[in-house]
């Protein structure tokens, strides 16, 4: 089937981007589906840029070119200095391969004496540069994509003086993007739950979609950061979707097909009662053992269809999904259950953490939503089946702009978990906004949540327990912000937040600085600018600190929420005080803020170990930033800035909404550097940007204004 869109944006790889590889003669040693798929990259790369590609099976001699040196010659050499040896710029190869050429010896060797080969792992890579030859080394094809894509990352920097060994490997087997996609547009959410990019990429009309290629760009792309798992449905699983588990495999399947070659396992989000809504069962209950022969019956079909696939991701309990509570069980029943159906295939169930009452009376000081996930799941760690992983979103409440982190985190020693981002920008502009998540998603897999060095990117790895020990593999999933969008993310600059996904969720201890430079040089090829220097400033400049832009026009100081209800975009500052939905500020003419401590509020501060047990409970050595997610406050609090709590709202939101303003004339300094098709679809969004932070910083002075009487110090205008 072929696409009827126009070829969507090549986001991060576009074929500028393949010129060094694709100007040098390579050597493929590997074989199978995903040696195809490195294949393919670099014949089409050489197609473009004068290389070659020789590609013979890991287990027969090496070839020889015959004859063809001259041809994208770049004057290297094996190392080996005979005339009649094979010549190769760049080798990529399994390390089983035998009669490997000379230089990919010398690093096999090197990297066996350092024993750097038990770590490559399924997936890693080893990369060197010796005797004019740059060696990419791997025990598995997926190795050989990942490393093929690093090195198209270095580019030239691949082909210069020797490298030294470096071995490559991810931080965690999983790295998931959940999409929200509905097959049917649901009424009020659209075809995308939170989507701001178009429609689905995966389903068109109430069908499959007939564009695949437009889905192979996008496994494409996605093997390009590493990212090996993906959902092709809503967590809000209507009647539909729920189908895709049964009659309607067959696209599920397709899809597989389509993203298998890129080294992407497909998962589906299922419906909890479907033993019921698609078995005619009566009853879901997961301990009945009918409901459970259903469930290992219709895995195994799912199985025979798709022998690949990952498993299943739940959402249950939760805002009107049907879970285990309506038969009167726990979430480890109803997660074994499944569970049991994948185990015999090696599936995982994500079971997602998202549980809390969303009919809450918002009279009810005693109910606090931030200590729902750990009121729930806390007390049955070690009863999760070994392949069940916990999916837990990183802040206790929903994806805001300033969150702490959840204790959930800190709180399963015995149980795989997941954290879950948000790539798609439900809370955080919409992608109407800039709003680089890099930073944020750095501060969270950094964060230590005992104080000790073990941080959040360790536990998702499964060595957040005492011991070290490992066997406790989550992984890190996020929601796609990918819809049918000719830039595939709305917001161009929005393409960067999923780059930054995949490469924080390879390697959490990249500099999310540094992964913005991989995605400008990626994106921005010197060939297509006539001033790369000043792009690169100038997108640094707007981006950079772009989240905490976002955050000083919004709400303030950890508050969260403020946003329309429904919509969730603009400011909408007591939309959600009066609602049932457990997201309260409590502002009064005195002051503002959650009482989440033990001392006279909610205990929430008790869920975390220590030192931020005690951290978070004192309004004293509580980070100013999340001080009234914790507290309550008068607004003369005088914060660790010396400002006052309202004088510091103030200044940021005047501050914030001229940042934007500033970055906006900035950009319109690049006139002509940038293709005119991103250039104004830039402009767009950061002119309503800007319309958007004014309003912000307007309805949120004069709401404080008029609730606290207290003019604003620098005498500007609160209306
Ligand atoms: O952030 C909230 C969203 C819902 C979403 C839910 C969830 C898919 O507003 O639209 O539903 O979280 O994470 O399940």
């Amino acid at each position: 089937m072929t696409g009827d869109l126009p070829a969507p944006h090549p986001a991060w790889l576009p074929d500028e981007a393949f010129r060094a590889i694709g100007s040098r003669r390579v050597l493929l040693r590997a074989d199978g589906l995903l040696a195809q798929t490195v294949a393919h990259e670099v014949d089409r790369a050489a197609e473009q840029h004068g290389g070659s590609l020789h590609h013979q099976p890991a287990r027969q001699a090496a070839p020889h070119p015959d004859g063809d040196d001259a041809e994208g010659d770049s004057g290297a050499t094996d190392g080996s200095g005979a005339a009649d040896e094979p010549r190769f710029d760049l080798v990529l190869a399994l390390t089983g391969a035998d009669d490997l050429p000379e230089p990919a010896v010398m690093v096999l060797a090197e990297l066996d004496r350092r024993s750097g080969r038990d770590m490559l792992g399924a997936e890693g890579f080893a990369l060197a540069r010796r005797g004019g030859v740059t060696v990419v080394l791997a025990d598995g094809p997926a190795g050989l994509l990942y490393g093929l894509f690093h090195v198209v990352r270095l580019g030239e920097a691949a082909f210069g003086a020797t490298l030294p060994i470096e071995a490559h490997h991810p931080l965690t087997a999983r790295r998931m993007l959940n999409h929200w996609d509905n097959i049917d547009p649901h009424p009020v959410m659209g075809q995308v739950e939170r989507g701001y990019s178009g429609g689905s990429i995966f389903w068109r009309d109430g069908r499959l979609t007939p564009d695949l290629d437009r889905v192979r760009a996008y496994a494409r792309l996605l093997a390009s950061i590493g990212v090996n798992a993906v959902t092709v449905n809503n967590v809000n699983v209507h009647i539909t979707e729920a189908h895709l588990l049964t009659d309607r495999l067959g696209d599920v399947a397709a899809l597989a097909g389509v993203l298998r070659p890129y080294g992407i396992r497909t998962h589906l989000s299922i419906y909890f009662n479907s033993p019921v809504t698609l078995g005619g069962l009566p009853t879901a209950d997961p301990l009945d053992p009918g409901v459970r022969a259903w469930w290992a019956d219709t895995t195994r079909q799912v199985y025979a269809a798709i022998p690949d696939f990952g498993g299943f991701v739940v959402k249950a309990d939760s805002e009107g999904q049907p879970g285990p509570f309506g038969y009167g069980r726990t979430h480890a029943d109803g997660a074994n259950t499944l569970a049991a159906a994948l185990e015999p295939f090696g599936g995982v169930v994500h079971w997602r953490a998202f549980v809390y009452n969303h009919r809450q009376d918002w009279r009810d000081r005693t109910t606090d939503r931030a200590r729902a996930a750990y009121d729930h799941f806390a007390p049955l760690d070690g009863q999760f089946a070994g392949n069940v992983i916990l999916q837990v979103k990183y802040g206790p409440i929903d994806f805001q702009t300033r969150e702490p982190v959840s204790p959930v985190i800190a709180a399963m020693p015995g149980t795989r978990l997941a954290v879950e981002l948000q790539v798609t920008q439900e809370y955080t502009g919409q992608q109407r906004h800039v709003c680089y998540l890099g930073p944020l998603w750095h501060e969270v897999l950094a964060f230590e949540p005992w104080g000790d060095g073990r941080t959040v990117a360790a536990v998702a790895a499964g060595r957040g327990a005492d011991n070290g020990a490992t066997g406790f593999e989550g992984g890190l999933v996020a929601v796609s912000n990918v819809g049918d969008d000719p830039f595939w993310t709305g917001h161009p600059l929005a393409q960067a937040n999923l780059y930054a996904f995949g490469r924080l969720a390879w390697n959490p201890h990249l500099d999310p600085a540094a992964v913005l430079d991989e995605w400008i040089d990626l994106t921005f090829t010197p060939a297509a600018t006539a001033d790369p220097g000043l792009l690169r400033q100038t997108l640094h400049e707007v981006m950079d600190d772009s989240w905490q832009t976002y955050e000083s026009y919004t709400a303030p100081l950890g508050v969260g929420f403020m946003v329309r209800p429904g919509s969730h975009y603009g400011p909408d500052v007591d939309g959600y005080e009066y609602t049932p939905w457990g997201t309260y500020h409590f502002a009064d003419r005195d002051g503002i803020g959650v009482d989440r401590t033990r001392a006279t509020g909610t205990g929430f501060t008790g869920q975390y170990p220590q030192p931020w047990a005690q951290v978070y409970e004192s309004a004293v050595s509580c980070p100013d930033e999340l001080l009234l997610f914790f507290h309550h406050v008068p607004y003369t609090h005088v914060l660790h800035s010396g400002k006052t709590v309202v004088q510091h709202i103030y200044d940021t939101h005047f501050e914030g909404a001229d940042r934007v303003d500033r970055l906006r004339s900035r950009w319109a300094g690049l006139a002509g550097l940038v293709a005119p098709d991103v250039d104004a679809r830039v402009r767009e969004r950061l002119d309503e940007q800007s319309r958007c932070a004014q309003e912000w910083r307007d309805q949120i002075n004069t709401y404080f204004f008029r609730k606290s009487g207290i003019p604003d110090a620098a005498g500007r205008r609160i209306h």
